[in-house]
């Protein structure tokens, strides 16, 4: 039995509810060789009262601007995708917090790198989820791996082969005892982590890098950037140096999976007084007000599961 089957009953696949046991693909299907998918991170939670999810809206259109990057036709537009994901969730009945993982990706059928003959298969996972990084803070590393430019890859796309570049990432950061990495751009400008964007705070201004310094556009980013504005704070989107990062009073990394974590040391060095600073505490409480439905002015961003 599959490890995830223990956590969840029935997957969305190409347009029906299956059994987590037969969730299963061909060991020669094209995605597991080549790296040729498109796949989505979404969060719903659970208030008590209700599930709701955060920006499903805003996902699915991503995931099909990923699929338009690398050549993929879906065959299902927003609303069918965004109607799966609530039917994939209430199938389970889960009421807690959950992960959402939507994913696209090439079936079998050939090996050759020639795409265009092969079935694009769509499938919907969703399970119980807590944490993904240390909600009191992480500890992260340069590594010396830098983000794969945008000329050699389309990286607005979140697409599967794209994070291998991230994996030997992370497993260089943890080998030296770190929690998470931090990569750099092609250029040496801060880019974002192996899962997250990053965020600093100098001088009470909250900045983080520009779409061109080779990161993946994330809605939480997005979501933050939104939120701080709205709180009064400056953001700013622009180039960062590491040694920015350094003498930052604060930081922090954003995205579904990690949320709004703190950074509290980059390579050996604390950032701040070495524990999450104000600036940060205050835009993690307004963002789990928010994803709990406990702010009326966001309700937008949410999609009520029952
Ligand atoms: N950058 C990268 C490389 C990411 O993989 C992610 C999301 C983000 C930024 C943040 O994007 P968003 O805010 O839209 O989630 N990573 C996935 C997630 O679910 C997968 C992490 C393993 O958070």
């Amino acid at each position: 039995m599959s490890i995830w089957c223990k956590k969840f009953r029935f997957t969305w696949i190409d347009g029906s509810l299956v059994e987590c046991e037969k969730a299963q693909v061909h060991v020669l299907t094209h995605a597991l060789h080549y790296g040729t998918g498109v796949f989505e991170g979404i969060r719903g939670y659970w208030n008590g009262e209700n599930l709701y999810v955060f920006r499903l809206r805003e996902h699915m259109e991503r995931m099909l601007v990923s699929a338009k990057m690398i050549g993929f036709k879906l065959g299902y537009n927003v609303e069918q995708l965004v109607d799966a994901t609530l039917e994939v969730i209430r199938a389970n009945e889960f009421k807690e917090n959950v992960y959402i993982r939507p994913i696209a990706f090439a079936g079998e059928g050939t090996i050759s790198l020639d795409i265009t003959s092969l079935p694009v298969r769509v499938a919907i996972a969703a399970f119980p989820f807590g944490h993904y990084l240390k909600p009191e803070g992480v500890r992260v590393k340069v590594v010396s791996w830098r983000r794969i430019p945008s000329f050699s890859l389309p990286i607005s796309a979140k697409a599967t082969g794209i994070y291998l570049n991230s994996v030997i990432s992370l497993a260089e950061a943890k080998r030296e005892g770190y929690d998470e990495a931090l990569l750099l751009d092609w250029r040496g400008y801060i880019s974002e982590g192996s899962g997250e964007n990053v965020f600093i705070v100098r001088n009470g201004v909250i900045a983080t890098p520009p779409v061109t310094a080779s990161i993946l556009e994330g809605i939480t980013r997005d979501a933050v950037i939104k939120i701080a504005r709205d709180l009064g704070y400056n953001v700013e989107e622009r180039d960062i140096t590491r040694d920015e990062l350094y003498s930052a009073s604060e930081a922090f990394m954003t995205g579904t999976a990690a949320e709004i974590t703190p950074i509290v040391e980059v390579d050996g060095k604390t950032v701040g007084g070495g524990s999450p600073g104000p600036v940060t505490r205050r835009l993690q409480e307004e963002y789990r007000d928010i994803v709990m439905a406990k702010n009326e002015k966001y309700m937008k961003w949410l999609t009520p599961v029952y």
